[in-house]
């Protein structure tokens, strides 16, 4: 049976590519939902590509990705990174593994920037890496459940 990781992107995300280049790169949130498609097809994985800006919506997204049976979570959770223990706990709650992605290196940027609720339960953090971060976050995630690169 096909395994399937969740792909989660927070507030404001489907911004990218649209505002502020310089900071977040060119590349549109379509264009990030390809590379994560083509990255986990590599490991025979099917992808649930997500975006939000309700914090309550991801909740719900990380309590059905436990409830399908997915394989784990890759999340940019965003602003809410920094803010949100409703986050936190329905990651905890998901006993998933998560790997936690940033395309900025937020520890560069501002000091409030610098603390993440999702980092406590996070198996690995990205950060920095533009959207390759996206591919290199479900190479890791690929590997570490065992999923073998075809
Ligand atoms: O670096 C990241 O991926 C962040 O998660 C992005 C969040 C920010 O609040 C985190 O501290 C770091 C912001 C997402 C907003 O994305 C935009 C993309 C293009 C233009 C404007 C905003």
């Amino acid at each position: 049976m096909t395994q399937t990781i969740y792909v989660l992107n927070g507030p404001n995300l489907n911004m990218l590519g649209v505002r502020e280049p310089e900071k977040y790169g060119h590349s549109t949130l379509a264009d990030v939902e390809k590379l994560c498609r083509d990255t986990a097809q590599r490991f025979g994985l099917a992808v649930e590509f997500r975006q939000s800006n309700i914090e309550g919506e991801l909740v719900t997204w990380i309590q059905e990705a436990r409830i399908k049976k997915a394989a784990g979570i890759v999340i940019n959770p965003a602003a809410y990174t920094h803010t949100s223990v409703a986050i936190l706990d329905a990651l905890a709650l998901s006993e998933l593994p998560v790997i936690e992605i940033h395309i900025t290196n937020v520890h560069q940027r501002e000091s409030f920037r610098h603390h993440s609720y999702v980092s406590k339960i996070a198996k690995a953090v990205l950060a920095g890496f533009g959207i390759d971060g996206y591919a290199l976050a479900i190479t890791g995630l690929a590997r570490m459940i065992g999923a073998k690169e075809k």
